[in-house]
């Protein structure tokens, strides 16, 4: 699939596999068995059916730290130029524009950066300048601060704020010379928001479409997930058992006309949005 392919209509979303490259993701085998893992995981990916891959090296869970700028190169350049060369659609997941700028000239089409620009503004340049695609996320600060800018106390909440700052974002990325129509907007589940705040989101997917442009959603393996599923103690239901509720989301943002959805599995979120494909025809 070309980059164009990506925009065409479809009676479905897309179903974008993660493919994070850190290094407790995989392997601890040194670096060569963590980069052959990632490839072996994004190949597993495509042949459950995934549209594109998202490969990142950076964790942005919260709390976590950065990696120093070669870090990331050195854990993603590879395995985005071995996918690539294979023929897969690949977006890199990174708020560097050194980043992105290799991740294209290894063969990315798609740049999604969490920070929608912010963090590296230089960033929207390197992708205007590429006539490659941009997903731009909904963000408010890097993953150790984020918690204390989940506060949406102005008229509207959290669903008029993050349309409004997401709406700067695409503003911006479109005088930076993005073309719209390879723009699309994330809402960020799980970036500076409570749980409520995702639900809510999730509830009004409608408000933050109507600014223009297509919406990719990643819930997948979310902490929200995680703490509505949470057992009698307490307890948050662990990482690895909360795919029953990803494809769950997925099914509500097919049902939203989402363009894509951001998972870790790609199967069950693919089924999910074939049966609302098949649940819209007459
Ligand atoms: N979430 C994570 C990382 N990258 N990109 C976009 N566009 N949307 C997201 O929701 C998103 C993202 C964090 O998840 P991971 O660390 O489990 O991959």
């Amino acid at each position: 699939m070309d980059l164009a392919k990506l925009f065409e209509p479809l009676d479905r979303p897309r179903v974008m596999g993660v493919v994070n490259v850190t290094p407790d993701s995989f392997s601890d085998g040194g670096r060569w068995a963590e980069l052959a893992a990632a490839v072996t995981h994004g190949r597993d990916l495509l042949e459950e059916g995934a549209d594109l891959l998202d490969v990142g090296g950076e964790s942005t869970r919260p709390g976590a730290t950065r990696p120093v700028l070669a870090e990331e190169l050195d854990r993603v350049i590879p395995v985005i130029r071995e996918l690539a060369s294979g023929g897969a659609v690949v977006s890199v997941d990174t708020m560097r524009s050194e980043v992105a700028e290799a991740a294209l000239d290894a063969g990315a089409l798609v740049v999604n950066d969490v920070s929608g620009g912010l963090a590296d503004p230089r960033i929207l340049k390197v992708v205007a300048d590429r006539q490659a695609a941009y997903i731009a996320m909904h963000w408010r600060a890097h993953s150790d601060q984020m918690h204390k800018h989940a506060v949406y106390d102005a008229p509207g909440g959290v669903v008029a704020a993050v349309r409004s700052e997401l709406a700067a974002r695409a503003h911006d990325a479109v005088v930076a010379g993005i073309r719209p129509d390879r723009l699309v907007l994330d809402p960020g589940l799980g970036f500076a928001k409570t749980p409520d705040h995702n639900w809510e989101l999730i509830r009004r997917l409608d408000r933050i479409a109507d600014i223009g442009y297509p919406l990719l959603v990643g819930s997948s393996r979310k902490s929200f997930l995680g703490s509505l599923l949470a057992g009698e103690d307490g307890a948050p239901r662990p990482v690895y058992d909360r795919e029953n509720a990803n494809i769950a989301l997925t099914t509500l943002a097919a049902l939203h006309h989402v363009w894509g959805v951001r998972v870790h599995e790609v199967r069950g979120s693919m089924d999910a949005v074939r049966v609302v494909a098949r649940y819209r025809e007459q």
